[in-house]
């Protein structure tokens, strides 16, 4: 009997290191347990239950049972075993010429990847490594990829020992945020439809299995809230079907004017709720009717809008939406939600004709009242004072309040702008709301997940592609800034031999777009503080001071210019930057909604939500340690600044907050998020798109051919065979690793020669001593930290075993 206390399972320091090296060797020697490894232990404690070597071995084996129907454990080192349910594994098993991780090619060149990409995705393997990397390419079909069984294999298993998969990179994420208690981030990049949404789901959905997420309902919820901010966030693209957006001001798309691209609708909810409610026979209610679509769900350029009233899928979606809103916790709210879309339905239907006047050019009236009022009463305003905001506008000058009609395209521009701020603000609201219903505990490790946007490149780009695009390029100079830039840095640092890996730098670009005062942004937003500056003015200012090779204006295009992206070239049109960019939602109409006795309305316009919008969603996991249930979720929603919000309240910042422009918060945002970024330990997945048609089984070299280049996949190959991406400070190394090598009662120097023993004790080979740091290759890492995983699961567990005997 050991003479102190019994340890608990949570130190195995305190055991013997002589009978954990024994369990040990127990569970990796093919799991038999042979009388004479027992001559070896000496421990008095040990030699008790030597007496009842029978039990023990049973017991033993029951727990190796246990492990197998857990998955695949490893029965050698190097011997991959299936589980009874493992044959997936075999039916994927490699020819001979297959390789899982492009790093480990012998010959690297742009053709091989791409033939070897081409091969696996004949046989549906849409995953393959680049070193730590996952590429993905999208199936555009149902697979069999994502059952509960694949879900089991990828818990805590070797990357080696399953083929590549985004289980996989959860699992790392996961693994490397319990062992090294550090946030993680995993950044999914790829053009628009290439599988960066899905790909986050799947993230999501095995990272609430890891997270043990025991209580289903919240495991539930985490996943509903996912079609919840889809359907409102998420519209239908000539690209993607179910295109992520951008929330308030880009994402915006109604029929009025050039806002939408060929091709582009609504937001999915607006299309939802519409079905939704006429299967209800609700719309009445609503003041809505099925005979006439409102004009909110049009689209001029399309002509062939779809029976949305008659539409299933539709249907089905309303039905899952407040299927979530309920099972999240919204109740009563849920009444005005829908009474704030319908009115935003209804505004955009109210009608304005033109009357002259003696005194002004032009002024407007409404000419369908009824809708008006529609709009008014489901809005709980006014109708005589929403026609008035319409239709005229108030100016202060000198002290004076003077009233000026509105033209018929002035008023047009208030009645969108008013459907923008309403919805926009609808959605902030509804996403901090989730936040805060489902928030359980702020504190512990979180893993983002960032889904962007992917670049766009239409007939006709505007302001809402430019932004995307200036996104990903900033992904992209991430991306690069971690695969590449600092890593080549520490060898020169470290004075670490290594070849040096050209690639191609985007910075120019962003410098173009991002740099202050003569980026392309900052050139906007001087130009949105003239009066008189127009979207010809604009261009203008745009040649006259980007000098860059990467910005060209096109001769036969009116208002363009050209921009050549890491991704490829596009041509943008200015008509319209200039209003987009000041984005102006009148005093009146905040005024009006403030008045509306509707108190979510109110609470819109009233109290300053979060940055809100929709520049991108950022999942956040909140996990504690090993273990422990996951808690938590949090949808991060980020969008523009609300400006208006606050002008008639306190006047005196007026002026201040009306400078805010679209590109200066777009400019913050991107910002804020690359310091929430840059907290994490980043993985990167890499979703490639294999054609332009959305079509299973087709593979176009060239397409594929284009976005390997352009992301730099055959460098990453290359940085990733002779670089070493892990680097790690040794102190760091030694506390982390010396569980391999010493006892625990052993106190190593903190010393490159300790690194050096634990390096060799466990037979890496081809990692380097820096000045400071341990170099390693990326597999390297995954190796120790699962050699570490293992040795101490195997001690909590016999630990757990002996206490059962001894009690
Ligand atoms: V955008 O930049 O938001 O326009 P994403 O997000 O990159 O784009 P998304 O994930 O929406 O693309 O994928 C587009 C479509 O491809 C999906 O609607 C699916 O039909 C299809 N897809 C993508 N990934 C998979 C997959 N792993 N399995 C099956 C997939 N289908
Ligand atoms: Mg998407």
């Amino acid at each position: 009997i050991p003479r102190n206390p019994p340890p608990t399972l949570h130190q195995p320091e305190l055991w013997s290191n002589d009978f954990n090296d024994f369990i040990c060797k127990c569970l990796i020697k093919d799991f038999e347990l042979r009388p004479s490894v027992f001559d070896l232990l000496q421990h008095v404690f040990i030699r008790q239950i030597v007496g009842r070597e029978k039990t023990l071995q049973k017991q033993l084996m029951e727990l190796i049972d246990l492990n197998q129907q857990m998955g695949v454990i490893e029965k050698t080192r190097h011997e991959r075993i299936h589980t009874k349910k493992g044959s997936y594994m075999k039916s994927q098993s490699q020819t001979c010429d297959d390789v899982e991780d492009l790093a480990t090619l012998e010959v690297l060149d742009d053709n091989t990847i791409t033939e070897q990409l081409q091969r696996r995705y004949a046989t549906e393997q849409i995953y393959t490594y680049v070193g730590d990397i996952l590429i993905a390419v999208n199936p555009f079909q149902k697979t069999e990829l994502y059952t509960p069984e694949h879900s089991k294999i990828y818990v805590g298993a070797k990357r080696t020992s399953n083929p590549p998969h985004i289980y996989a990179v959860a699992d790392i994420a996961y693994q490397s945020m319990v062992s090294h208690n550090t946030d993680q981030c995993i950044v999914i990049s790829g053009e628009s439809g290439a599988g960066k949404t899905e790909s986050a789901h799947l993230l999501v959905q095995q990272l609430t299995v890891l997270g043990k997420a025991n209580n289903q309902t919240l495991q539930e919820k985490i996943l509903l809230v996912n079609s919840l901010v889809e359907a409102f966030g998420n519209a239908c693209t000539v690209i993607n079907d179910n295109s992520s957006r951008f929330g308030k001001y880009l994402e915006m798309k109604f029929t009025c004017g050039e806002t939408i691209s060929l091709g582009e609708r609504n937001f999915h909810i607006f299309y939802y709720i519409y079905a939704g409610l006429a299967e209800r026979k609700k719309l009445g209610h609503y003041k809505l009717s099925d005979s006439k679509t409102p004009k909110y769900l049009h689209n001029e350029n399309v002509k062939l809008v779809p029976d949305i009233v008659g539409n299933a899928f539709y249907k089905e979606q309303f039905e899952t939406v407040e299927q979530c809103f309920k099972v999240i916790g919204f109740t009563l709210e849920l009444g005005s939600v829908y009474s704030t879309l319908a009115g935003i339905l209804n505004a955009g239907d109210v009608e304005f004709t033109s009357v002259a006047s003696e005194h002004q050019t032009d002024k407007s009236n409404i000419s369908n009242m009824a809708v008006l009022e529609s709009a008014a009463s489901l809005l709980c305003i006014r109708a005589d004072e929403l026609q008035e905001a319409l239709t005229s506008h108030c100016v202060v000058t000198r002290g004076e309040t003077i009233v000026r009609s509105n033209t018929v395209e002035k008023a047009i521009e208030v009645r969108d702008a008013m459907s923008k701020a309403l919805y926009g603000r609808l959605f902030s609201w509804i996403v901090n709301r989730i936040n805060s219903l489902l928030k359980l505990d702020n504190k512990g490790l979180n893993i983002g997940i960032l889904d962007i946007f992917g670049f766009e490149n239409f007939k006709r780009n505007s302001f809402e592609q430019l932004c995307i695009n200036i996104a990903n390029e900033q992904i992209q100079f991430y991306f690069n800034q971690h695969i590449f830039a600092w890593e080549q840095d520490e060898y020169l640092n470290e004075d670490v031999d290594a070849r040096v890996i050209e690639y191609e730098d985007n910075r120019p670009l962003l410098d173009l777009f991002l740099q202050k005062p003569m980026g392309m942004l900052a050139l906007l937003d001087e130009e949105s503080r003239f009066p008189q500056a127009t979207d010809q003015t604009l261009v203008e200012k745009f040649e006259d001071n980007l000098k860059s090779k990467n910005f060209w204006r096109p001769k036969r295009v009116d208002l363009g210019f050209g921009i050549h992206h890491y991704a490829g070239k596009v041509i943008y049109n200015a008509s319209g930057f200039l209003a987009k960019n000041r984005d102006a939602l009148p005093a009146d109409i905040v005024l009006l909604l403030r008045s509306s006795e509707n108190e979510l309305i109110r609470k819109l316009v009233t109290h300053p939500l979060t940055k809100t919008g929709l520049l991108f969603t950022l999942y956040k996991y909140l996990t504690p340690l090993v273990g422990l249930p996951f808690q938590h979720a949090e949808f991060f929603v980020f969008a523009k600044a609300e400006s208006t919000g606050d002008t008639t309240h306190h006047p005196r910042e007026t002026t201040n907050m009306k400078t805010q422009t679209v590109a200066s918060y777009f400019r913050y945002s991107l910002m804020d998020l690359l310091s929430k970024m840059v907290a994490g330990q980043p993985h990167f997945v890499r979703c490639i798109k294999p054609n332009n048609d959305r079509q299973a089984h087709k593979f176009d070299r060239e397409k594929v051919l284009i976005q390997l280049r352009y992301t730099g996949i055959l460098e990453t190959a290359k940085i990733r065979r002779q670089g070493y991406s892990h680097r790690i400070l040794f102190n760091n190394f030694i506390e982390r690793y010396s569980i391999l090598a010493f006892r625990a009662n052993e106190e190593p120097p903190m010393n490159p020669e300790t690194c050096a023993v634990i390096l060799e004790k466990v037979k890496l080979e081809n990692w380097v001593l820096g000045k400071t740091k341990v170099f390693l290759k990326y597999y390297h890492a995954e190796q120790l930290n699962l050699m570490v995983r293992q040795t101490t699961d195997r001690i909590v567990l016999v630990q757990a075993y002996v206490r059962g005997w001894l009690a």
